[in-house]
């Protein structure tokens, strides 16, 4: 790992089908000289997460996901905030910042505005993202800034030694809680999808194969991408998702959501998700409906209703829960639309000169 340097010019050009944004996120970022490899992206630095930490699996699914992209590891930056989860940049061979407590996307955000030539990568924690770093969370989802931020969700502040957070369940016992949290908790894919998020998606650290299918699609995605991962701290918050990784019952709660399919699920497929008439989505038997009741899963729909309606699904007890990418709309991305308005600005005004700028107008010198 080392610091940033600095300059660039602005992506752009779309797919025009109002969905996916096809490869724009990428086109600017230079392509590695020579075909990479998984230790390509692994740097010498002793790795100080607890031995079978979720965070082990979620580093090797990126690092051997990356070389499928073939992008210079130059042009490539993990910026991440602080936690145990935040750790990740000293562990990637690729640019990176270990930064303050909740401000990665600020900084991201800089940094994937001025610089379209790289691929920007944001690691946060849920105390990260959602306690101290919630606001700049929601405005660079807003914002639709090009970055893809990696939300890891182990429902614990971790690195502090487990004291309950904003994704814990309600009546989470910790040392900050001894009776009980009082606080519900946020779901953090309702609130991407309410703060106007335009790829939305949930994945898990121990399902390397979907882990990696969600990352691609996020890498390129132009715009905010944001990818929660459930992770287990098996420290603090030992089983927090066993369910969804338990054999004999996963496949009966996990809904695996795909654009363009119909949301059928089950260890049989015998299960599927019909929309109420108040826009919720109810568990049906397969056998028991006509074809056409069933759900069709529609992430490119720019209303986002159906995503935020299934991202209401998950409860506490695991009884069905969505995976997937729930939501991926094209809109303009800010590093756009900046990098456009200071063209037009420079061809209406001229280049312009910062130091007569500062010295212009009502100035004045003190003594
Ligand atoms: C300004 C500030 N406030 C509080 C802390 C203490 N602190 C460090 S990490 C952390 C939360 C970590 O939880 P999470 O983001 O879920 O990451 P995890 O360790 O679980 O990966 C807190 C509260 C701090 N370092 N700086
Ligand atoms: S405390 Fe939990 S999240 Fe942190 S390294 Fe250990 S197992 Fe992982
Ligand atoms: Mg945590």
């Amino acid at each position: 790992m080392s610091d940033n340097g600095a300059t660039g010019a602005n992506g752009n050009g779309s797919n025009g089908n109002g969905a996916a944004g096809g490869r724009r996120a990428l086109a600017l970022v230079p392509k590695a000289d020579a075909p990479q490899k998984m230790k390509d992206f692994k740097t010498d630095q002793e790795v100080r997460w607890c031995p079978g930490c979720g965070d082990y699996a979620i580093l090797a699914a990126v690092q051997s996901f990356l070389p499928e992209l073939g992008l210079r590891r130059e042009n490539i930056t993990f910026v991440s905030g602080i936690g145990c989860s935040s750790r990740f940049p000293y562990y990637m061979n690729t640019y990176g910042f270990h930064s303050i407590h909740g401000r990665a996307p600020a900084i991201a955000t800089g940094l994937a505005s001025s610089r379209p030539d790289l691929s920007v990568w944001v690691v946060t924690g849920d105390g990260d993202a959602l306690s101290i770093g919630g606001n700049h969370l929601i405005h660079a989802l807003r914002r639709n800034v090009n970055l893809k931020i990696l939300l890891f969700n182990n429902r614990i502040y971790g690195l502090t030694k487990g004291q309950y957070s904003p994704t814990s369940e309600l009546g989470k016992i910790t040392k900050s809680t001894p009776m009980g949290s009082l606080d519900a908790p946020f779901n953090p894919i309702s609130l991407a999808i309410g703060a106007e998020g335009s790829f939305v998606a949930r994945t898990i650290d121990s399902d390397r194969k979907h882990l990696q299918s969600v990352l691609r699609a996020a890498a390129e995605h132009q715009g905010t991408a944001l990818v929660e991962i459930y992770q287990n701290c098996n420290i603090f918050n030992d089983g927090a998702f066993e369910p969804l990784k338990d054999a004999s019952v996963r496949d009966d709660i996990t809904v695996r959501l795909e654009h363009g399919e119909p949301i059928v699920f089950g260890s049989e497929r015998q299960k599927a998700l019909r929309r109420t008439p108040n826009g919720s989505f109810e568990v049906v038997n397969v056998a028991d409906v006509d074809p056409s009741e069933i759900a069709v899963h529609d992430a490119h729909n720019p209303d986002p209703s159906q995503a935020f309606a299934l991202s209401r699904l998950d409860s506490p007890a695991f009884e069905h829960t969505p995976i997937g990418i729930f939501r991926q709309v094209e809109r303009p991305s800010y590093d756009e639309l900046m990098s456009a308005q200071v063209e037009e600005a420079i061809r209406t005004q001229g280049k312009g000169d910062l130091a007569a700028l500062l010295s212009s107008g009502d100035t004045w010198r003190v003594d």
